[in-house]
C-alpha cells in the first residue's frame, strides 16, 4: 500500500515485527487532514491484522509529532455544514480498534488533535523536545477528539483544566511528572526507545499482551470490582496456554522463555 501522508514500514529483528507509521506533512507541522486520518486508519488496521506484527509505534518529525486538525480544512465551516458533513470526524477513532498496543513516539509539538491522537495510544514516549498542549481555545473553539475527557484522566483535574483554559502548552519533564508519558529519553533517542520498547513487547506471549491492553483500558470504563473479576476469568484462561506452560517451566529451569503465541 503506498501512502502520500505517512510512512509505514516493518522493523525489528526478533521473530515478531513492529509497524512503524510516521506522520509525513513537514511543511505543516503534520497538521492532520483528512487524507492523512485516512490513511493513518488504513495503516492501523493493516499492521493490526498482519500476524507477523506485535507492536506499532507512531511518531512524527523531529519538529513535530502533529500540530493539530489542518485549521485551514476547518476555517469555512458553519455550524450546519460541520453539524452535516461530521467535520473530520471520519477515521479519528480508528486507533482505538487496534488490539495491539500503539506507542506515540514524540518529539517537538503534540498539539490540539496531535495531543489528543497521542493520548489515544497505549503510552507516550516522549523526547525532551516535546510540547503538549489543547491550544483551541485561541481558536474560538474546544478540544474535538477527547482532549477534555483524556486529557484530566492522564494529569487530573487541576493541570487539565489549566492547559486548556489558558492554552499553555506542558514541556517533556512536566508531562512525565504530571503522568502524561511514560517516559522521557533524549531526542536522538526516541525511536531507538521506542522500538527497543516495542521489541520487549514483541518477544512476550501475544495473548497476555492482548489481554492486558484490552483490560487496562477496562480500567476506564468498568467499575473496580468488575474490572478485577473480568481480569480474573482471563488469568485463569491464560493457563490454557502453551505458552504459560513456556514461560514457568523457563523460570523453574533458569532460562529464558520463548514465547509461541502471538
Ligand atoms: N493546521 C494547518 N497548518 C498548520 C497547523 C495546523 N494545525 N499548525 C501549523 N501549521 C503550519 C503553519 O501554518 C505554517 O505553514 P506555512 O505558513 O509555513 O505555510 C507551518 O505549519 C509552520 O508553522 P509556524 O510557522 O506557525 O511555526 P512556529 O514554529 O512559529 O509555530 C506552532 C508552531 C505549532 C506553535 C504554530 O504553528 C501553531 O500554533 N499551530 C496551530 C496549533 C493549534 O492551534 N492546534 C490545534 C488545532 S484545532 C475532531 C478531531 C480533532 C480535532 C477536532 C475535532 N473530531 C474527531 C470531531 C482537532 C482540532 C485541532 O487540533
Amino acid at each position: 500500500m503506498s501512502y502520500e501522508c505517512i510512512l509505514t514500514e516493518l522493523r525489528g529483528s526478533g521473530e515478531r515485527k513492529t509497524g512503524l507509521i510516521t506522520l509525513n506533512r513537514p511543511k505543516q507541522l503534520n497538521a492532520l487532514n483528512d487524507q492523512l486520518m485516512d490513511e493513518l486508519g488504513q495503516a492501523l488496521l493493516a499492521f493490526d491484522a498482519d500476524e507477523s506484527v506485535g507492536c506499532i509505534v507512531l511518531t512524527g518529525s523531529e519538529r513535530a509529532f502533529a500540530a493539530g486538525a489542518d485549521i485551514p480544512t476547518m476555517a469555512p465551516h458553519s455550524f450546519i455544514s460541520a453539524f452535516k458533513s461530521g467535520l473530520i470526524s471520519k477515521n479519528w477513532e480508528t486507533i482505538l480498534q487496534v488490539r495491539k498496543p500503539v506507542i506515540a513516539a514524540v518529539a517537538g509539538f503534540a498539539l490540539g488533535g496531535g495531543c489528543e491522537l497521542a493520548m489515544m495510544c497505549d503510552f507516550i514516549i516522549a523526547a525532551d523536545t516535546a510540547k503538549f498542549g489543547q491550544p483551541e481555545i485561541k481558536l474560538g473553539i474546544i478540544p474535538g477528539a477527547g482532549g477534555t475527557q483524556r486529557l484530566p484522566r492522564a494529569v487530573g483535574k487541576s493541570k487539565a483544566m489549566d492547559m486548556l483554559l489558558t492554552a499553555r502548552m506542558m514541556d517533556a519533564a512536566e508531562a512525565e511528572r504530571g503522568g502524561l508519558v511514560s517516559r522521557v529519553v533524549p531526542a536522538d533517542q526516541l525511536l531507538v526507545e521506542a522500538l527497543a520498547a516495542a521489541d520487549t513487547i514483541n518477544a512476550f506471549s501475544g495473548p497476555s499482551v492482548l489481554l492486558i491492553k484490552e483490560l487496562v483500558n477496562l480500567a476506564f470504563q468498568a467499575p473496580l470490582k468488575d474490572g478485577v473479576a473480568i481480569e480474573r476469568r482471563y488469568f485463569h484462561a491464560l493457563f490454557g496456554t502453551d505458552d504459560q506452560r513456556e514461560g514457568m517451566d523457563a523460570f523453574i529451569n533458569k532460562r529464558k522463555p520463548a514465547f509461541k503465541q502471538c
